[in-house]
C-alpha cells in the first residue's frame, strides 16, 4: 500500500497540480489522488489541512508534506533513484534550467492563456509579451528535439522528465488557444497531447462538473 497521496485541483484548470501528477504517472509510482475543488468556500479550510502554503499540489509521503510542484517533482525523481532527470550531467542541467525557467517565469501565458484542459478553439488577441514567452518556448522545444529527437518523443529523448512534466499545461494550453508554432514544437506538442497519460487527465477534466467562471 503506498504512502504517497497527492493533492491537486480541479483537473480542467489546475495547471501547477498537472506538472508532478504526470510525472508520478510517468516514474509508476503508485500514489492515492485527492481532488480539492478550488474556489470553493471550503478550499481554504481542507488544503490547510495539507499544506501550510495552502495551495494545490502538495504530495504527501507519510507525515511529510511536500507543497510546489516543483519540489514534489524532485522528490519523486528522487524516489525513483533519479529517473525523471536525464542521466548525462549537461542534460540534466539543461533539464533542470527549463523546468526552472517554466516554474519560475512565462508570466503572459500563464494570465492571458490560462489552462483549460477541455476547451478547444479559444481565441485571444496576441500581445507582444504573449507572443514573446510563445517564440521563446517553441525555440527551446526546437532546441531539444534537434538535440534528442533521434533518440525518442520527449524533450530529453526516450525517457519523460520533469522539464516534459512541467511543460505539460503549455502543451495544453497552445492547443485550446491554437498557438502557432514551427514545425519541430508542433511535433512536440501533438506527440505529448497522444500520450495515454495526459489523455486520461484531459478525460477527467471533461468529466468534472464544474466550471469556474473567473478561470475560463
Ligand atoms: N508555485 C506553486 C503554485 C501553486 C498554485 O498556485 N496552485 C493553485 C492552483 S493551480 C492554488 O492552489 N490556488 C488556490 C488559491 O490560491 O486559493 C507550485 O508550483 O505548486
Amino acid at each position: 500500500m503506498s504512502t504517497l497521496k497527492l493533492a491537486i485541483g480541479n483537473k480542467n484548470y489546475s495547471s501547477w497540480s498537472l506538472r508532478p501528477w504526470m510525472l508520478l504517472r510517468h516514474l509508476g509510482l503508485a500514489f492515492e489522488e485527492v481532488l480539492l475543488q478550488l474556489d470553493t468556500p471550503q478550499f481554504k479550510s481542507q488544503v490547510a489541512a495539507w499544506s501550510p502554503a495552502a495551495r494545490v499540489p502538495v504530495l504527501r509521503d507519510g507525515d511529510l508534506a511536500i507543497w510546489d510542484s516543483l519540489a514534489i517533482c524532485e522528490y519523486a525523481s528522487e524516489l525513483a533513484a533519479g529517473r525523471g532527470w536525464p542521466r548525462e550531467p549537461a542534460a540534466r542541467a539543461r533539464a533542470r534550467s527549463l523546468a526552472c525557467e517554466m516554474h519560475s517565469g512565462f508570466q503572459a501565458l500563464r494570465s492571458q492563456w490560462g489552462m483549460n484542459a477541455r476547451a478547444h478553439n479559444r481565441r485571444t488577441a496576441m500581445t507582444p509579451e504573449l507572443a514573446a514567452d510563445v517564440a521563446r518556448i517553441d525555440a527551446a522545444w526546437s532546441q531539444c528535439r534537434a538535440a534528442c529527437g533521434a533518440q525518442g518523443p520527449w524533450l530529453f529523448g526516450s525517457e519523460y522528465t520533469v522539464a516534459d512534466a512541467m511543460f505539460a499545461p503549455v502543451v495544453l494550453r497552445f492547443m485550446t488557444y491554437g498557438a502557432t508554432l514551427s514545425a519541430p514544437a508542433a511535433a512536440y506538442r501533438d506527440a505529448a497531447l497522444a500520450d495515454p497519460i495526459l489523455r486520461e487527465w484531459i478525460t477527467a477534466a471533461e468529466a468534472e462538473p464544474w466550471t469556474i467562471p473567473g478561470y475560463e
